[in-house]
């Protein structure tokens, strides 16, 4: 049995539950936020049984739109602090898909 958790776009989320909801697989939706851009996202949380991992990852890749460059203004140099004289800096990241974790799971119990 597997564990996976996907990242995944807010806006892509309920396309992808839905999906997995057709596929009768069980899916939990926890609100999440990116480390690093510090924006809302969400991480889909799926106990599965082996042979259901490649389907379930053919549903993320056709439910979690492309991923694309996308500019984005850091704060530089102020170590956290607000100060009056930030110091912005535009840079590219990339956005979209899913990162996906699989994890080996020992138990699956509902009491
Ligand atoms: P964020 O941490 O907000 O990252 C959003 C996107 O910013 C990342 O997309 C990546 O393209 C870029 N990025 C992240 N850290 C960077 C850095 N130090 N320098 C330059 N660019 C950077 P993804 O890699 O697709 O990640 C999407 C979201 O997945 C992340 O949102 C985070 O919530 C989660 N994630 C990614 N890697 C993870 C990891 N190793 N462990 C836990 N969560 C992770």
């Amino acid at each position: 049995m597997k564990l996976i958790f996907a990242v995944i776009r807010d806006k892509d989320a309920n396309m992808a539950t839905d999906a997995l909801a057709q596929a009768h697989i069980g899916v939990t939706k926890l609100a999440s936020t990116g480390g690093f851009l510090r924006d809302g996202n969400t991480t889909l949380m799926i106990g599965a049984q082996n042979d259901q991992v490649e389907e379930i990852m053919q549903i993320l890749r056709e439910n979690c739109a492309k991923r694309t460059q996308t500019e984005v203004v850091m704060p530089h140099g102020t170590g956290g602090v607000a100060t009056w004289n930030l110091n912005y800096t535009p840079i590219k990241v990339e956005v979209g898909g899913a990162t996906v974790f699989v994890l080996d799971m020992d138990q699956f119990i509902k009491l």
